[in-house]
């Protein structure tokens, strides 16, 4: 892409409006525009960010058994007066009458839904368990939608349900996300800890939130120093194999929400020295909550012996939008945002320093063309700008690589190739930027 024809509209000044560094960093670098409170528009950069964190969210699921749906946003105020939910929802869910005077609703989550869908099409044991996924807008009317895309009114979910026979088959899936989880925020450059959470209006008695520590989360968060650290990306995972013995070691430390926290358990348990007192941002919540649902809406399938059995049931949630503002709390300098390579809107930043010189276009547009074949994202910045302007759009924006090609460099065949998050800078011939790279 091409910034002289973008729709990249970057701002120099500070947001006023904006309280925490990523909701600043969101609209100086042009990601996002509120259009009403709580509610935003995705601008070209921060869509590209939007889709790759779902990318990564479909391909996790995908890799659990997960299959993906897409159900509605607007839902039948029907459906939630079956569960009993309708009026225990409270003003939180915004309510709609269509011209025929029918209750309607924008879905603040869809345990309902699914369940219904569920309960008209499978009949027996034979066809358990499932666990069916999808990527959807929900809406919250919050009290106070704060901190950008972070406690927004509409916000990107991905939410799944899951459907087993028994308590001990609903824990099975139930692992199967914490660790699918587990993997999912890794791969986004982030280190998400599952804390035991209180389980609000979704219910249920099982429940972790993963939650990222950031001093401007909105949770104050008590956990164990050796959680932090812990990897999983480097594990084999086998998702029909037992996994409850990734989720012991996980939940074997303590980490506990404070709604959760219990201060004599953690002075007991946590070495002075290892306890670790924080902020933290909610990037996903799971529950099990049994038949809470399934029970009132009537979702039961023939058993083994031909009795009737309720299914049993757990939701589980990836704040989607949220994700793009806590991966850059997580992940900024004084400069601007620092994006992982995983979730960059482009891999890779080109700055022509001197656009009216023949030979520096010439070359840029020959590594334009030839990072595009070896399909390597890039943005060229070929507008008529100082350099300096260009250097500090390019922090702000945050590619993890930039090529920096000016006159005095390219004389000698060379450009040079800088690091955004350590800052190293190297000199490499031209014919060697793809594969440097690549
Ligand atoms: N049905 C369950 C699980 S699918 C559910 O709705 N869970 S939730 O309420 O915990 O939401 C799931 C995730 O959505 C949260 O962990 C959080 O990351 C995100 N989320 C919730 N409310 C908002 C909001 N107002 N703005 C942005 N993201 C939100």
């Amino acid at each position: 892409m091409r910034m002289s024809q973008y729709f990249l509209p970057t701002l120099k000044e500070m947001p006023s409006e904006a309280q925490i560094v990523s909701h600043r960093l969101m609209l100086r670098a042009g990601l996002v525009r509120q259009t009403s409170a709580g509610i935003y528009a995705w601008l070209p950069f921060g869509l590209r960010v939007l889709r790759n964190i779902e990318r990564i969210v479909r391909e996790e699921q995908d890799a659990s058994g997960a299959q993906e749906v897409l159900m509605p946003t607007i839902q039948s105020a029907e459906l939630w007066r079956e569960s009993g939910r309708y009026d225990a929802y409270g003003p939180e869910m915004l309510r709609i009458r269509d011209r025929h005077d029918r209750d309607m609703l924008y879905g603040p989550t869809n345990e309902e839904m699914i369940t219904t869908l569920f309960r008209d099409a499978v009949k027996s044991y034979r066809d358990l368990p499932r666990n069916l996924y999808h990527i959807q807008w929900k809406f919250r009317d919050e009290v106070r939608p704060r901190f950008g895309v972070m406690r927004g009114r509409e916000f990107l979910m991905k939410d799944n349900y899951s459907f087993d026979l028994d308590k001990a088959g609903a824990i099975r899936s139930y692992n199967r996300m914490f660790v699918s989880y587990l993997r999912t925020f890794a791969r986004m450059g982030l280190r998400a800890i599952p804390m035991r959470a209180d389980t609000g209006p979704i219910g249920g008695d099982l429940s972790h939130e993963f939650i990222i520590l950031a001093e401007t989360g909105e949770s104050a968060v008590f956990c164990h120093k050796g959680l932090v650290d812990r990897d999983i990306l480097g594990r084999k995972i086998d998702y029909d194999g037992d996994l409850q013995p990734i989720v012991d070691e996980w939940t074997s430390l303590y980490a506990a929400t404070d709604e959760k926290h219990d201060g004599g358990r953690f002075e007991a348990e946590v070495p002075a020295g290892e306890r670790l007192l924080a902020r933290g941002i909610e990037v996903g919540h799971i529950f099990y909550f049994g038949t809470k649902y399934s029970k009132p809406m009537n979702a039961v399938v023939a058993g083994p012996n031909g009795d009737q059995v309720t299914v049993e049931m757990g939701s589980y949630g990836i704040g989607v939008s949220r994700l793009v503002g806590a991966i850059i709390e997580a992940s900024h300098d004084g400069a601007g945002i620092v994006w992982p390579e995983s979730v960059a809107p482009f891999k890779v930043g080109l700055l022509n320093l001197k656009p009216d010189d023949a030979a520096v276009s010439a070359a840029c547009a020959t590594l334009y063309g030839a990072l595009g074949k070896a399909g390597i994202d890039c943005l060229l910045d070929d507008r008529d700008l100082r350099p300096g302007a260009k250097f500090a759009d390019m922090d702000l924006v945050g590619l993890p690589w930039q090529v920096i090609v000016g006159p005095k460099g390219l004389a000698a065949g060379k450009v040079e190739v800088k690091n955004r998050r350590t800052g190293a800078r190297e000199e490499v011939p031209l014919d060697g930027v793809v594969a440097r790279l690549g």
